[in-house]
């Protein structure tokens, strides 16, 4: 289908600042113009409008619920609009909070339409906090959580489904930061996670079949891309950079399987953060890798 980049400048949901920088970090990159290239028809929506971050320490183990919850309903009305009109939402973040109102649209899409949802969750992180085991008061470390049903209803609710989606839908790759008590939550509520240990052990290729098993043609597949799971010598523009990350070559054949499978049906690419990067190089690897997510690839192959 064709596609709708929809800028979400902020950083509200985040402990460093710079990701509200990404969207025209990733545009200057040239992802527009790469996905043109490839056939695709896109049309840039411009950024959404939101609060600006006013730097407060968190409040009952949340920093800046509010602008969170602004920043998220406009970014599901947007979304949603995209995805009724038949096209594909290509969210440019902002921080992994806003992944919160984009999969709460796509979650609504799905179920006036009868397909099944589907989330791989490409992340160092498992962003399966909850106020009560935070250690930063960051909500974008609880996006999955909240949309699985776990966190204050000013955000289960927003796509007007508690919960949007149920762990079992959600499957992680490139995991290697999971905080203390997030990993009880992680196990207690079965979450399927691919962690760099288990990439270590039995490869890419492996992996990335484990993780898209089991979609069928009625499956719509997000896609919810933070940059932190790559290897932060490759892509230091980023507020959480975490030794022992995907490698180019690695990262490359995640994209292309997603490809293979034909089913991603709306995209996240957050945690940019240009404040933090090296002459864009961050921005540019993600639109490299984002051109490998929509079918480029070396050879026609099949
Ligand atoms: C950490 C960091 N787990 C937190 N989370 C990040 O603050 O909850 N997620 N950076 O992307
Ligand atoms: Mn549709
Ligand atoms: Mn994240
Ligand atoms: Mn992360």
């Amino acid at each position: 289908p064709p596609v709708s980049l929809i800028g979400v400048p902020t950083d509200i949901g985040a402990g460093h600042l710079g990701a509200r920088l990404g969207p025209d970090a990733l545009r200057i990159a040239g992802l527009a113009q790469a996905l043109r290239g490839r056939g695709i028809e896109v049309e840039d929506r411009g950024n959404l409008a939101g609060p600006p971050n006013p730097v407060e320490p968190p409040m009952d183990g949340y920093r800046h619920l509010a602008g969170v919850v602004a920043w998220n309903e406009a970014l599901m009305q947007a979304s949603l609009r995209e995805l009724e009109a038949g096209r594909m939402p290509v969210v440019l973040g902002g921080d992994h909070s806003l992944a919160i109102g984009s999969i709460a649209a796509v979650a609504a899409h799905c179920r006036a339409t009868g397909r099944r949802l589907r989330v791989l969750w490409l992340d160092a992180h498992a962003d399966f906090n909850t106020s009560d085991v935070t250690p930063s008061g960051n909500i974008h470390g609880m996006p999955v959580a909240c949309l699985c049903g776990i966190g204050p209803g000013v955000l289960t609710g927003i796509g007007g489904h508690v919960p949007a989606i149920t762990p079992a839908q959600v499957t992680q790759v490139g995991i290697r930061s999971v905080d203390q008590d997030e990993k009880r939550m992680v196990k207690e509520h079965g979450l399927d996670i691919y962690d760099m240990r288990y990439i270590d052990e039995v490869g890419m290729k492996r992996t990335m079949e484990a993780a898209l098993e089991g979609l069928d043609d009625d499956t719509h597949l997000h896609v919810s891309f933070d940059v932190d799971v790559l290897d932060p010598s490759i892509a230091p523009g980023t507020g959480t950079r975490v030794p022992g990350g995907l490698n180019y070559r690695e990262a490359q054949l995640v994209m292309e399987m997603i490809a293979d499978s034909g089913r991603m049906g709306s995209l996240d690419v957050v945690e940019v953060s240009p404040a933090l990067d090296e002459r864009n190089r961050t921005a540019e690897l993600a639109v490299d890798l984002v051109e490998s997510l929509f079918g480029k690839s070396t050879l026609m192959r099949d």
